[in-house]
Formats: C-alpha cells, sequence, structure tokens
C-alpha cells in the first residue's frame, strides 16, 4: 500500500472516532427525549420531527452526501435511536415482491424488529391489538386506490401517519456470472410482464422462466442453487447475497405508494395530506359528488385525489386532501360532513 494511502487512511480513522463520539452523543439525546415520551405516553416515531431534520438538513447542501445519501444515513441513525428509546414493533404484508419490506427499511432502517403477516387483514389485527406499533401497508399503485387496503382502513380504527413513494425497480440476480449458463429464472407473473424488453433481448425465453408467489420465498434457494437467477426488488437480492448482474430492467417505470398506520395521528408537519373516505347513503352519486366537490371549493381546501371505492357492496369516495385534519378549513369541512365521513390520517405529505 502507497505511503499516500496509509496517511488518508488515518485521517478516516481519526475521522470515524469522531463520528462515532458524535452519533453517541447524539443518541444519548434521544435516549433523554424517549424516556420523557415514554414518561408522557407519547408516541416514539414522530414523521413529522423526521422530516423537518431531513429538510432542513437537505437543504444545506454538502460537496459529495447528495440528498439519497443523507435519506439513507439518517434512515438508520432515526431507526436506531427510535430502538434506544423504546423497542417498537413495525408489521407489514407482503402480497408479493417484497416492495413492502423496501419500504419498511426505508422508512424505518435495518435495525428495527419487524414481523412479515400473511395477509393485510391480519396486519391491521395486530396493530388495533397492540401487538404491533406500526404496520406498512400499501395504498395505490399504477390502477390507484387498492381497495382492501381501503376497506381495512374504513373498518379499522388504525391512523394512517405516513406515506412512502417507492419507484417500483426489479433486478436480475444470479450466482452465475455466465448468463448464457443460467437454465431457470424464478419470477412472478406481474414481474415477467413488466420485464417482457429485458428478458426478450437477452433471449430469456419462456421455457426457462419458473413463475412463483412470492420472490421473497425463493430467494433463499435461488442464492444456493447453481444455473438459475432471480428476477426480485434490488433489496430482496441485497439480503439474500445474490450479486445483482443488471439493475432497473423494467420496461417503465412505475411507482407505488405505501402507507404507514398505527394507533395515533400524526403530528402537523411543514405540509400535510389527509386521507378521508366518504359513505355515500341513499343518494345519487352525482349528487354526492357534486355537494362534496362544491364544499371543498367553498372551504378553500386543496384536492389532491378523489377516487370511488365500493365497501361492503356501498359506494364510497376516497379523498385525498391539502393539509391537516386541524387546520379550520378541514374542521369545517369535517364537521359538515361528520355522518357521512371517516377520517383516515393527517400525514407529512411527500409528493
Ligand atoms: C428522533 C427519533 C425518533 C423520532 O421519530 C424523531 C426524532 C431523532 O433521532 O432525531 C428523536 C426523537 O425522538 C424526537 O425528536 O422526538
Amino acid at each position: 500500500m502507497s505511503r499516500k494511502i496509509s496517511e488518508l487512511r488515518k485521517e478516516i480513522d481519526r475521522l470515524d472516532f469522531e463520528l462515532l463520539q458524535l452519533l453517541d452523543k447524539r443518541m444519548e439525546y434521544a435516549v433523554c427525549i424517549g424516556k420523557e415520551k415514554v414518561l408522557a405516553k407519547s408516541n416514539i416515531y414522530c414523521p413529522k420531527r423526521e422530516q423537518e431534520i431531513l429538510q432542513r438538513l437537505k437543504k444545506n447542501a454538502l460537496k459529495y452526501l447528495n440528498h439519497e445519501a443523507i435519506d439513507s444515513i439518517y434512515r438508520e441513525i432515526f431507526a436506531f435511536s427510535r430502538k434506544l428509546e423504546k423497542v417498537e414493533k413495525v408489521a407489514f404484508f407482503d402480497s408479493a415482491s417484497s416492495f413492502a419490506y423496501e419500504v419498511v427499511a426505508k422508512k424505518f432502517g435495518f435495525v428495527g424488529k419487524y414481523l412479515m403477516m400473511q395477509d393485510l387483514a391480519s396486519l391491521f389485527r395486530a396493530v388495533q391489538l397492540g401487538e404491533v406499533k406500526y404496520g406498512v401497508i400499501p395504498l395505490e399503485n399504477d390502477s390507484g386506490i387498492i381497495k382492501e387496503s381501503c376497506e381495512l382502513l374504513f373498518k379499522n380504527e388504525a391512523k394512517v401517519i405516513a406515506e412512502v413513494i417507492l419507484p417500483l425497480q426489479y433486478s436480475f440476480a444470479s450466482n452465475d456470472e455466465k448468463i448464457q449458463n443460467i437454465k431457470k429464472i424464478y419470477l412472478e407473473k406481474a414481474i415477467a410482464n413488466q420485464c417482457r424488453d429485458f428478458l426478450k433481448f437477452y433471449g430469456f425465453n419462456e421455457d426457462k422462466w419458473v413463475f412463483v408467489d412470492s420472490s421473497v420465498e425463493v430467494a433463499k434457494m435461488v442464492a444456493k442453487k447453481k444455473h438459475t437467477a432471480i428476477i426480485c426488488s434490488n433489496m430482496i437480492a441485497r439480503l439474500h447475497n445474490i450479486p445483482i448482474i443488471f439493475e432497473n430492467i423494467q420496461d417503465k417505470n412505475n411507482q407505488m405508494r405505501f402507507v404507514v398506520i398505527s394507533d395515533f395521528f400524526s403530528q402537523k408537519a411543514n405540509k400535510n395530506k389527509t386521507s378521508l373516505l366518504v359513505a355515500i347513503k341513499n343518494k345519487k352519486r352525482a349528487d354526492v359528488l357534486l355537494g362534496l366537490l362544491e364544499d371543498i371549493k367553498k372551504y378553500k381546501i386543496g384536492l389532491i385525489k378523489i377516487e370511488e371505492k365500493e365497501i361492503d357492496f356501498f359506494s364510497h369516495f376516497y379523498l385525498e386532501l391539502e393539509g391537516y385534519f386541524e387546520d379550520k378549513n378541514l374542521q369545517e369541512f369535517l364537521r359538515k360532513r361528520s355522518k357521512e365521513l371517516k377520517l383516515l390520517g393527517s400525514y407529512p405529505r411527500e409528493l
């Protein structure tokens, strides 16, 4: 090793020492905050505060640390300080490609205590019974708001406290460096549909495809088996140490929106969103829709999204509005519509 490198490494060692001292000091403050919170029976996770810290740090742009780096470093710092304050469990449900796990890691870091649920209904039950403090559920994909999530939010008391927007990116991972050796590619049907151009370009014809229900379940096996590959999220490949050969192989860039649910209302942040459901009882849909839009206009509320969803054979409107539920105009709107409306939560706006 050159003298230059060893000198530079000495500098790094010195800085690492300082960094750890500083981080430890930071953790000490977090532990103190945690004690106060436990005494006051308040919630450990505070999406509003975390968002504020991130926004402040990103404003002071540095030479090397871009926004993505700040996000990922601080995600782990927050996760660790939350864990020191109090260990709280997070449940997630993975319908398939394990994007929920990616969201969990993105929001809660890798050091949390996680529980993978069998279905969305059991996740809601676990939050309701206090078995877990937080749940991560998918809320919206490219076909719109997901009916089952909407239905469960309607029927349960859990509140939406944060949102996470996740680009759906797939990787081709295999232990075989020579792609000509690969005989079987494990993938979900939906993923195959989203990576057709890639599969065609590399000549991975359908006779090599093995459809699976969940890439999470087969990743462990692919990690050990020769001449196999998997198409899955980057996170799953990395978790199982399967070398990623091609990244971002999807035909087009889709994204998915997940939300975090818990048993409390999130605090007001700089920019907020409020989600609610309005039941349409006995009246004509067009009249209800018109009335709703008139009220939204009357109270000068920003409308982000409106979608019709059927719940228990009754029509409902899923609404996303700008602002926090305690804002004056939203309060007036909510009061006026209180009989037909269910507030799902207000949370820091990511998009
Ligand atoms: C802290 C940790 C967890 C919360 O979600 C927000 C911030 C942090 O590490 O900065 C500290 C803390 O608990 C708080 O400020 O409320």
